[in-house]
């Protein structure tokens, strides 16, 4: 059996070229520049080589932070057998899993969410925790690149060992990406980090898919929000357990402190995010790394107050059980759309619906119809138990 990936492995995101590399430390292999114990046979190409399940599930548990980075490149690989495995890995690997907090933060492009993960991730750090920290951006496949700004603006933590920092994965799909990312939080505290930071990009739908997987939920924003609030809707400051008004430093401190007023005027008249906790606004200045302990106060008071009132348990248990229904709808969706009879028949019925010879929903009724739900699971990959 073939040992090694070639250089497009068949996981590739469809459509983007690039992949990322596994494990560093080897040079390439190109002529001249080959590692003589290589030749020799002493030394096996590691980079390549495929772990076997047993390896990630032990790689991961020690906190083997290349095992760990494969282990999430093969959640979000989208072939079927890496789908297989990964779940697997993830089985075993379970129990390991739901120790860590996981803190949510949003806030409008600019507002200084990577600096302020990058600042209090250090903190946290030297405070003796282990940090994972992950991006959520459903549009990456699109814009891509974004999230890799974001990793050079994390210089120092990413070159701590203990942070882990992985860009949000590009993943077609909305469900997609969320899977990959609570799947990759997962792996992430089976490795045994106990605070997972998740940025969101603070556009289109990364809100909902981050909202859906923490357990504590922060809005950065900037000082001089003024009556039209940045653009930031109210539905958001309805999410969120704290409002962080961030670059209060230098001159811009003065009106930091007046915004944070207005912030706290203005939560009076929302419904808190979670039950029990009065949301506030607080100051920081992520530059000057200020107000940062303070607002892990907050959290921890947060974490102990609402495990007292069993509301920690009940938004993780919801969690789940929404995770769950969200995979059954992604996995109906797959079964339907890579169904060889209605992947046949799609272009026909496609050409007939703009033609206007049919309606979309006649349409809808006649792919239904011969779609046979059974055979199409059977025809498909028994992609639980490969
Ligand atoms: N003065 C000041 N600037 C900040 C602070 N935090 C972030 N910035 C700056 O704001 C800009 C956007 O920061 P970034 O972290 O990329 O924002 P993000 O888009 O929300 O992740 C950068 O130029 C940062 O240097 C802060 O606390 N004080
Ligand atoms: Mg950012």
């Amino acid at each position: 059996m073939a040992n090694y990936t070639t250089t497009n492995p068949e996981w590739a995101i469809q459509g983007n070229s690039a992949v990322m590399s596994g494990i560093e430390g080897i040079k390439d292999t190109t002529v001249g520049n080959i590692n003589p114990a290589l030749i020799s046979g002493k030394m096996k190409p590691k980079r390549r080589m495929v772990l076997t399940e047993d390896e990630i599930v032990e790689g991961v548990s020690n906190c083997d932070r290349t095992i760990l980075s494969r282990a999430i490149t093969l959640i979000e690989s989208n072939s079927p057998k890496h789908f297989a495995k990964a779940q697997r890995v993830l089985q075993r690997l379970l129990p390991r899993t739901g120790k860590a907090l996981r803190i949510g933060i949003t806030g409008v492009p600019g507002a200084g969410k990577s600096t302020l993960i990058e600042a209090f991730g250090n903190m946290l750090c030297d405070n003796g925790h282990k940090v994972a920290v992950l991006a959520v951006d459903p549009t990456s496949s699109i814009t891509r690149g974004s999230i890799l700004g974001d990793k050079t603006r994390m210089g120092t933590l990413s070159r701590r060992t203990e942070a882990f920092i992985r860009p949000s994965p590009a993943g077609g799909t909305l469900g997609g990406v969320a899977r990959k990312s609570r799947e990759t939080m997962l792996m992430c505290e089976a490795a045994g980090y106990d605070v997972i930071l998740i940025e969101t990009v603070g556009v289109g739908q990364s809100e909902t898919i981050v909202l859906s997987m923490v357990d504590f939920f922060m809005l950065v924003v900037l000082t001089g929000a003024g009556d039209d609030l940045q653009g930031i809707k109210k539905g958001i400051m309805e999410l969120a357990d704290a409002i962080v008004v961030n670059k209060a430093d230098g001159d811009n401190l003065v009106k930091a402190k007046v915004t944070r007023g207005e912030y706290e005027r203005m939560i009076e008249y929302i419904r808190p995010a979670t039950e029990g906790w009065p949301t506030h606004a607080y100051l920081c200045s992520a530059i000057e790394k200020t107000g940062l302990p303070e607002l892990w106060k907050v959290i921890q008071v947060f974490k102990e107050l609402t495990t007292q009132s069993g509301v920690f348990q009940r938004r993780r248990d919801s969690q789940l059980l929404d995770w769950m229904h969200s995979m059954i709808d992604e996995h109906l969706h797959n079964l339907f759309f890579e169904d060889a009879v209605i992947t046949g028949r799609m272009p026909e019925v496609k050409s007939a619906v703009l033609n206007g010879t049919i309606s979309p929903t006649q349409a809808v009724a006649e792919l239904i119809k011969m779609f046979d739900i059974k055979r199409a699971a059977e025809r498909q990959v028994d992609i639980f138990n490969n």
